[in-house]
């Protein structure tokens, strides 16, 4: 593939300058912006999360701020899953349906407040949805996209790194919960969350006073005892964790039981949120296909940019979305969504790849 044309469109982040530095090999975009996918290697890159720790710029997932009275009301309407027992100081992964049910995105909610929200999103245009209800309904609150960037610590080392930069207290963030911690005077969010089953934190960034490059340089000089890198997420380990993304692996077409992503969904105590009723009637049939892991045999696949035909005795059953050559598990893995007829766990199926034509069997289980 040819290169990209740099303009102002294809946004850059408040940390491209340390990711350039850092000699970034490729990128994609996401939400407009710049999304580093290669440093060393795709397999260096996912070796090394795996032993040591890395510095993420997912800048890319933005924040959809939501302040005011009617935030919580406003964040409950976007979702399936029960927002009533949510704490301030709690992150929560969040189905985003429309009115019939479908998937428009898949984000973390920030629960800063009750009045105070941020929805960490992945790649689709959300912002207008959001503003779009917000309005129509005559909401009593404040819809925009705030300066701030989320910078990713991930891998086993994240700990020691994190507890080098910002204290002790780091240990003690559960899953899913964020603390308030000071760097040079400023307290930052600071999640244990990330894109990656290697455990690590995520850092809400604001962009003001040179806050992103100063602290990126802090994390970097304090990590070079743990080896630290650049990454990003990486292609390879987020299949082997069954870690979704929006429109490649699901999208508006897809209910979130079909993404397999009926474990949060409360879809009856859901109250207000606009694909409810859609959703009380597919839930109540249950999906006819759904997100598996599947075994693709042979040598490495190529990179997947289109769907791959699944089929069984010449029938189409399916698609296989993400797909990858895992070192690891010595397999190409891979995320398809596959009919009711044949996602039971072994289910032996072609995948029509590029190249050629692949034996596959259908998993019930990620990898990791
Ligand atoms: N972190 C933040 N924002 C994000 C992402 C992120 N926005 C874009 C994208 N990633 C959104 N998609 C996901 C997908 C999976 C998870 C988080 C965001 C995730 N899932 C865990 C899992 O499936 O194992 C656990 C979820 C849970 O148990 O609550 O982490 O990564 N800020």
């Amino acid at each position: 593939m040819a290169v990209l044309s740099p303009s102002r469109r294809l946004r850059r982040t408040v940390f491209s300058d340390g990711v350039e530095a850092a000699g970034v090999k490729a990128y994609t975009v996401y939400n407009h912006m710049l999304l580093p996918t290669v440093f060393r290697s795709v397999q260096e890159d996912y070796h090394h999360l795996k032993e040591a720790v890395q510095i993420w710029d997912v800048a890319c997932e933005r924040q959809i701020e939501l302040r005011g009275p009617d935030a919580g009301r406003l964040m409950q309407m976007l979702t399936p899953r029960d927002l009533r027992g949510m704490l301030t100081e709690q992150c929560f992964y969040v189905p985003i349906v429309d009115e019939t049910g479908g998937m428009l995105n898949d984000p973390v909610a920030v629960k800063l407040g009750d009045d105070h929200w941020w929805v960490s999103i992945a790649d689709s245009d959300l912002l207008y949805w959001i503003k779009g209800i917000a309005n129509g309904w005559r909401l009593d609150v404040l819809v925009d996209e705030p300066d701030i960037s989320p910078l990713a610590i991930q891998g086993p080392k994240s700990d020691d790194l994190m507890a080098d930069v910002f204290g002790d207290a780091v240990r003690n963030i559960r899953f899913f919960r964020y603390k308030k911690l000071d760097f040079n005077g400023t307290p930052l969010v600071i999640a244990r969350s990330g894109y990656s089953k290697q455990g690590g934190f995520e850092i809400y960034v604001p962009g003001h006073d040179g806050i992103p490059m100063a602290l990126w340089n802090a994390l970097f000089e304090a990590g070079k005892k743990y080896d630290v890198h650049a990454g990003c997420p990486n292609l390879i380990e987020r299949i082997e964790g069954g870690l979704l993304s929006y429109g490649n692996d699901m999208t508006d077409d897809n209910t979130p039981h079909e993404c397999g992503l009926g474990k949060f969904c409360d879809t009856h105590d859901a109250l207000g949120c606009i694909g409810r009723d859609a959703l009380l009637r597919v839930a109540k049939e249950g999906p006819v296909q759904q997100i598996r892991a599947i075994d693709i045999d042979g040598p490495a696949v190529g990179l997947c940019d289109r769907w791959w035909d699944v089929t069984a005795n010449g029938k189409r059953v399916g698609r296989v979305s993400s797909a990858a050559y895992s070192p690891d598990y010595e397999t190409n893995v891979a995320v398809g969504m596959i009919r009711m007829t044949h996602w039971e766990d072994g289910t032996a199926v072609q995948v029509h790849t590029p190249d050629g034509v692949r034996d596959a069997v259908v998993r019930e289980k990620f990898w990791k």
